[in-house]
């Protein structure tokens, strides 16, 4: 799995496509699946795409992560990004260079969306751009870890 990396997604993004399509627009999550795919591909690098609505299963996929040789994560830590301590913690206990995307513009919602926990381990987080900046999360993911096109 040397040339893999992990694409994981939080809670409710099962629900991509029709979940509040004013916000999270119409894409699926097979979509973005193909997104990340066909983005990662450029590098030279495969794609292990998870989602999950349960946070320690988030937790032992990041851990499977370095088991298994992966280059790095990209994680829409989705619900859990303002409450997982647990999330935060895996992320610096594995060590693997780990970009955080959110579909939305978190800073332009809720106030109770704005304080990430996740962004305190995470390498470079990305915001605002839809769907889309799943596949700017795996562009700079590989430019982090070296892998060309
Ligand atoms: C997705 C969610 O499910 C929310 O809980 C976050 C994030 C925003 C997103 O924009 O991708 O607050």
């Amino acid at each position: 799995m040397a040339n893999t990396v992990y694409v994981i997604n939080g809670p409710n993004l099962n629900s991509l496509g029709t979940r509040e399509p004013e916000k999270y627009g119409t894409a699926t999550l097979a979509d973005v699946e193909k997104l990340c795919r066909e983005t990662a591909a450029r590098f030279g690098l495969t794609v292990e795409f998870r989602q999950s609505n349960h946070e320690g299963e988030i937790v032992d996929w990041f851990h499977e992560a370095k088991a298994n040789g992966a280059r790095g994560v990209v994680i829409n830590p989705a619900g859990y990004t303002t409450t997982s301590i647990a999330i935060l913690d895996a992320i610096w206990a594995v060590g693997l260079p780990t970009v955080e995307i959110h579909i939305t513009n978190i800073h332009a919602r809720e106030a109770f969306r704005h304080n990430s926990y996740i962004s305190k381990a995470a390498r470079a987080v990305i915001c605002g751009f839809g769907v889309d900046g799943y596949a700017l999360a795996i562009t700079g993911l590989a430019a982090m870890v070296g892998a060309k096109s």
